[in-house]
């Protein structure tokens, strides 16, 4: 029976690495992985970085997993007559409900998918923020979300453990003691590969699953949604002379961006590129407003020239699509021809469940 993992958590707490690490464990034991992205558009950045790993790589696009169920149900479908042995999916960062409208659904629909508990990866930062209540930029209704991601987890995982203290640690849990006190909960690092390999056994044989449906006020969930601009833009480039390096390139971008949403203090969800040119594929994120932009490089099988832009900021559609035209007409536009090739910017609709259980089943 084809095994079904979903992680679930806020705009860049680490789901995508934490797919990718997993699918590769999961191929090196032989098994045959296929794995699912979401967003509310195509062109997605996780979609290029996951098709490095596994065995397909499908995306549900246009809606959230919640939102259309039987895209979900098809991706999954598809993916087992395909052969895949595990499938992983990482639902839109900002979905919540996930145990009402996706895992009790699937347990009564679809009872020969073999899905594994509701595990919810939480950024550090935002989780002291939510929990520890430190000052947060981010919109409360924004923050309601992140707290009801991790109530309804069957496995809350506080992600990026390499980035911790000791002392920051022993605070985390026992801050995840007092506020979940009947959950699984602990610490990875998706980077590094720390409590990866416990956790995927774990969930593997766990029969949790699902157990948990809470109270939702969708009039929040969807202002907290609302209040994200959301944009997915993609190019063709080509290098004007002489030798580029994408890396340097990507980060002058995703710089030149930070200061720009710095000056009307935007918190960001999450801002995530790739670039590739020059023979090199980079790829970068920025994950709060005032973090550092994180750049690297990544295989690739692909030489054609391409800029993949996805992000998610605390502002108007309008403002970011502004900004980012201006952005993609200037700063890198002394080395590149940049050329536009789709555009999209928009702020997510009111979320609306094909289905929602108010029970577990
Ligand atoms: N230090 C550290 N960084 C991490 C870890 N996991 C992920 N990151 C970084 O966090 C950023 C976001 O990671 P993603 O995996 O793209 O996050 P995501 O949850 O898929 O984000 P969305 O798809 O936008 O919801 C990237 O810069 C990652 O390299 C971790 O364990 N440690
Ligand atoms: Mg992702």
């Amino acid at each position: 029976m084809t095994k079904l993992i979903l992680v679930g958590g806020f705009l860049g707490s680490g789901k995508t690495t934490l797919l990718a690490e997993a699918a590769k464990k999961l191929t090196a034991e032989g098994k045959a992985v296929g794995l699912i992205t979401n967003d509310q558009a195509p062109e997605l950045v996780d979609t290029r970085l996951l098709s490095r790993v596994g065995k397909g790589v499908l995306e549900v696009a246009g809606s959230c997993f919640c939102c259309n169920f039987n895209g979900f149900a098809d991706a999954v479908q598809s993916l087992i007559t395909q052969g895949a042995e595990t499938i992983i999916a990482e639902p839109v960062g900002s979905c919540t409900d996930l145990s009402a409208t996706i895992l009790n659904p699937v347990k009564k629909f679809q009872p020969d998918w073999n899905l594994t508990p509701l595990t919810v990866l939480v950024d550090p930062n935002r989780f002291f923020e939510i929990v520890g209540n430190t000052a947060s930029q981010v919109d409360p209704d924004a923050l309601y979300i992140m707290k009801l991601q991790m109530q309804e987890a069957d496995r809350i995982l506080i992600n990026k453990s390499d980035t911790l203290s000791a002392a920051e640690k022993t605070k985390i849990q026992d801050l995840l003691k007092k506020e979940f006190p009947d959950k699984s909960t602990g610490l990875i690092s998706a980077k590094t590969g720390e409590g990866i390999d416990a956790w995927l056994n774990e969930i593997q044989t766990a029969k949790d699953v699902g157990t948990k449906i809470v109270p939702v006020d969708y009039d929040r969930y969807a202002h907290g949604e609302a209040v994200l601009g959301w944009l997915n833009a993609t190019a063709t480039v080509q290098a004007k002379a002489g030798q580029v390096n994408a890396s340097v390139l990507l980060k002058a971008l995703l710089d030149a961006f930070q200061a720009e949403i710095q000056k009307s203090s935007s918190e960001v969800g999450h801002v995530k590129a790739i670039l590739n040119v020059g023979g090199k594929e980079s790829v970068a994120n920025l994950t709060s407003l005032n973090g550092v932009v994180d750049v690297r490089d990544v295989e690739t099988k692909s030489d054609k020239p391409v800029l993949i832009f996805n992000a998610r900021v605390q502002m108007s559609p309008e403002s970011l699509e502004k900004l980012v035209r201006n952005l993609l007409a200037g700063t890198i536009t002394q080395q590149l021809d940049v050329k536009i090739e789709t555009f999209r910017c928009l702020m997510p609709g009111r979320p609306n469940p094909t289905h929602r259980f108010v029970e577990t089943v």
